[in-house]
């Protein structure tokens, strides 16, 4: 990669007020036009995949992928090799991972209710994992086992039953998924996994693909999934988008974005450092710097210089730090950088100022809060034991991180007696007048005529 120049813009709301509207105009973000051109292309893939099945995923990932397949189900003979030749000190850390995963995720589990709400009358909530789900891994300008880790832990803790992985084929490995991922899919006992990537992926899963019916893949259909999760880029991100209410999603978890909330009691050396920690992965990323101070703001610009000029991905780093989602923010005071904060709803949040954990109290939209200077991003990233699929551009407003719930339906249950239902049968006739819906109030009253 070679290297460039960057521009690290600046936005200067020091003495304005404004409104909510005015704070979400205001604050770095991709533009539209790079996203509605997604969507087009999206559109099609999609289509295409669901008309042509198998022959569409073969085309596409010659098209994208640059290799040839006839059927993308990944070998079990694949996952063992990958799992047999992983080096240890990976093996080790993937497993330190999984751990940490694997405690937060079981204590996330909510618990059932069950509640007699009157005499005989009782109602409950259950939770129930969906049946099938659909987990994605990214694989292009980076290789992501630990997203694996972050999307299978919690489905396998969920209790779902049905669990089904892609990753994009890559050139090295003859058409396989990354051989890390691999070996982390195997790590964790899943073997159903497939080399197929960005949208095609998306619908592959959502749609399912009947058998081959040419000569050319004959291979076993692929079944379509209740719940699609992961992160991507803003294909995979755009493709999730489109197919939500066909299938359940975890959220918009699209190129990368990382604020830091800081004041002058910020290193500027680690905020420089976690600004190019999240620009490494994506020439969309954001990495955004929010902050009181006019001198810490200079100083992670001079350290940028320095960081960026020895970071092996500049040129992509120098891409996303110039890009309009990137920059710095300079507020007037830390109750404005909250509601600079809050309306951006960062992916990544990360709180280094003076009274952090006060700070990070009021913030009410983020996908994941970093607290202190010893919790960086990058730690969420592999090992914290917090999940790393977030929502991003702005959907952290309403939508959650990935989690146990993710995969949970709560389901109510009612059962009432006749003497239990006797008490509240004059209630629903009313209501039932009430609402010109006789036939409601029948259905009681006739069980006790
Ligand atoms: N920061 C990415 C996750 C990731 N980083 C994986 C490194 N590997 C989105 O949260
Ligand atoms: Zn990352």
């Amino acid at each position: 990669e070679t290297a460039g120049h960057f521009e690290f813009s600046r936005t200067d709301l020091r003495g304005r007020t404004l409104t909510l509207a005015e704070l979400k105009a205001a604050v770095p973000r991709t533009q539209t036009s790079t996203l509605t051109t997604a969507e087009a292309a999206v559109k099609d893939i999609i289509a295409d995949v669901r008309s042509r099945g198998f022959v569409a995923l073969a085309e596409l990932a010659h098209k994208f992928d640059g290799v040839s397949l006839v059927h993308p189900r990944v070998p079990a003979s694949a996952l063992a090799e990958a799992l047999a030749t992983l080096d240890p000190s990976v093996r080790a850390a993937l497993e330190e991972s999984i751990a940490r995963a694997k405690a937060f995720a079981a204590a996330q589990l909510p618990s059932n209710v069950d509640l007699d709400i009157a005499d005989g009358a009782v109602v409950s909530q259950h939770w129930i994992p969906v049946r099938r789900v659909g987990l994605y891994v990214p694989g292009g300008l980076a290789a992501y086992p630990s997203s694996v880790i972050m999307n299978v832990v919690p489905a396998l803790a969920a209790g779902v039953q049905s669990v089904a992985l892609a990753s994009p084929p890559q050139k090295e490995f003859g058409g396989l998924p990354d051989m890390t991922v691999l070996a982390a899919a195997a790590l964790l006992g899943i073997d159903e996994v497939y080399a197929m990537g960005g949208a095609q992926a998306i619908a592959a899963f959502t749609y399912g693909v009947p058998a081959g019916t040419t000569s050319s893949n004959d291979g076993a259909a692929l079944d379509p999934v209740d719940v699609l999760t992961g992160p991507g880029n803003i294909f995979v991100a755009t493709a999730k988008r489109l197919v939500k209410g066909v299938v359940g999603i975890d959220s918009e978890a699209g190129a990368t974005e990382i604020a830091v909330l800081a004041d002058q009691s910020a290193n500027p050396v680690f905020v420089a450092a976690d600004l190019i920690s999240q620009a490494e992965h994506d020439p969309n990323a954001a990495s955004v710097l929010v902050t009181t101070s006019e001198e810490l703001a200079q100083a992670v610009d001079a350290e940028l210089v320095i960081q960026v000029a020895a970071t092996r991905h500049r040129q992509r780093v120098e891409t996303a730090l110039s890009g309009p989602q990137s920059g710095v923010v300079l507020v007037d005071d830390i109750a404005s950088g909250i509601a600079v904060c809050n309306a951006y709803a960062a992916e990544h949040l990360e709180i280094v100022t003076e009274n952090a954990e006060e700070v990070a109290a009021q913030i009410t939209s983020a996908g994941a809060v970093f607290i202190g200077e010893y919790s960086p991003v990058s730690l969420g990233d592999y090992c914290a034991g917090s999940n790393h699929v977030l929502p991003t551009s702005g959907t952290a407003a309403f939508s959650s991180g990935l989690n146990v719930t993710t995969f949970l339906r709560a389901v109510q249950f009612i059962r009432y007696t006749k003497a239990a239902l006797a008490q509240v049968a004059d209630h629903v006739v009313t209501l039932s007048k009430a609402e010109g819906l006789p036939a409601h109030g029948d259905a009681v009253a006739v069980r006790f005529s």
